[in-house]
């Protein structure tokens, strides 16, 4: 039988009484905290988002993003990024939306380094470094969790998932000792 490895921890908070939702944090084992440094590290050297499929001529590159960390497709074809801007600087950073026919607009800004991003019922949420937000799809904010609203002191969210019930799975990569 295998034995939990004592620094993963699963912690779960409940969220208002409003939304039933449970946030659901996980803390990586170091090794993928480096590996995540490692791919900010990648993209700030190529700071562009491009199509899985980009070996076939003609593929489109989204460019002038300020350190994009994660994107996300709406089934209508927008592309929605988060974007860091200088790492560990707040107030920088911010979410874009780009469309089939080539505009963009900035979806929010004015956030810190935000990182994970997911679509659930036409409502975006984000991973903010100890916050989990949520935006309609006009940019309105709403704080879904701040720092006291989680079990344990949040430190670095990085991803987040919903599945098909509602529920936000949050991951906190720590601190540079995991
Ligand atoms: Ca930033």
């Amino acid at each position: 039988m295998l034995e939990a490895q004592p620094q993963n921890q699963l912690t779960a908070a409940t969220l208002s009484a409003e939304n039933p939702a449970s946030i659901i944090q996980s803390k990586y084992q170091p090794v993928l905290l480096i590996a995540f440094i490692l791919s900010l590290l990648a993209l700030s050297l190529s700071a562009n988002v491009v199509r899985a499929d980009s070996a076939m001529p003609g593929a489109k590159v989204l460019t002038d993003l300020q350190m994009p960390e994660s994107v996300m497709v709406h089934a209508d074809g927008r592309v929605f990024i988060s974007e860091i801007g200088g790492f560990g600087k707040n107030g920088d950073g911010r979410i874009s939306v780009h469309y089939p026919d080539g505009s963009r607009k900035i979806l929010a800004e004015g956030l810190n380094d935000p990182k994970g991003i997911d679509l659930f019922n036409n409502q975006l949420y984000v991973a903010d470094i100890d916050h989990l937000l949520l935006f309609d799809l006009d940019g309105k904010k709403t704080i879904l969790a701040k720092p006291a609203d989680f079990q344990d002191k949040p430190i670095f969210l990085n991803d987040v998932e919903i599945d098909g019930l509602g529920n936000v799975y949050v991951s906190d990569s720590g601190d540079e000792n995991g």
